[in-house]
């Protein structure tokens, strides 16, 4: 077997870059702490992917995520929604907005493939594959698998919401599952990382300290 088997850069092997978007790096609507600092690592990662796929939050300004569009509602309460609970953020990443913006140092150019979600405005969308429904799909799952893909590396914003949402959906599709650590940031809302850092290892997925050669 070739040594690039079971690297990054081999051709069965995606890295997924989930939301490294202004909103979420410092100054951004919805910052995650040191979110800036994961960009020098991702780009690495880049360089050395055969296939990346960048991911986009990409909301409506009405988006039902929003505090702002509920009555009464401060962000980051949590209110029942019909496909259940759903926490309430600031208004982040809002369509053609400069905060729904790359980092500008992410090098975005190297990416075959963007995937926009959260832009339905009834239904928020945490992982990059289905929809908070569970069922609303994005299509990066028929991507992948047209492009043979079984193994994904993902790295990116927030470790605890986005990258946890996508990697346990990628887990459940039956990707062999990696999330490089010093490449994620959290957000952290009451015990959330150390939650999902937990679920996903009960899932299987590889937990990487270091970044992947
Ligand atoms: C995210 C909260 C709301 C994320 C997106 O990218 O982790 N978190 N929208
Ligand atoms: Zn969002």
């Amino acid at each position: 077997m070739n040594s690039k088997n079971k690297t990054i850069a081999a051709n069965n092997a995606c890295l997924l870059v989930i939301d490294v978007q202004l909103d979420f790096c410092p100054g951004g609507a919805l910052a995650v702490e040191q979110g800036d600092l994961v960009v020098h690592p991702i780009n690495q990662l880049i360089k050395r992917a055969e296939n990346s796929v960048l991911t986009q939050d990409w909301h409506p300004k009405d988006h039902s995520s929003f505090a702002s569009s509920h009555a009464e509602k401060q962000p980051f309460s949590v209110i029942e929604m019909p496909y259940g609970k759903q926490t309430l953020w600031p208004d982040h990443c809002i369509q053609n907005s400069v905060g729904a913006e790359f980092h500008p140092e992410l090098n975005s150019q190297a990416a075959q493939t963007i995937i926009r979600k959260g832009f339905r405005s009834e239904i928020d969308s945490y992982s990059a594959f289905f929809e908070n429904d569970g069922r609303t799909v994005t299509g990066l799952d028929g991507w992948l698998r047209a492009k043979n893909i079984q193994t994904l590396y993902l790295a990116g914003l927030a470790t605890d919401y986005c990258v946890a949402y996508s990697a346990l959906d990628a887990a459940r599709l039956d990707f062999d599952v990696h999330v490089v650590l010093p490449a994620c940031r959290a957000i952290d809302l009451d015990g959330s990382l150390a939650h999902q850092l937990e679920a996903m290892q009960q899932s299987g997925i590889t937990l990487l300290e270091k970044i992947p050669e």
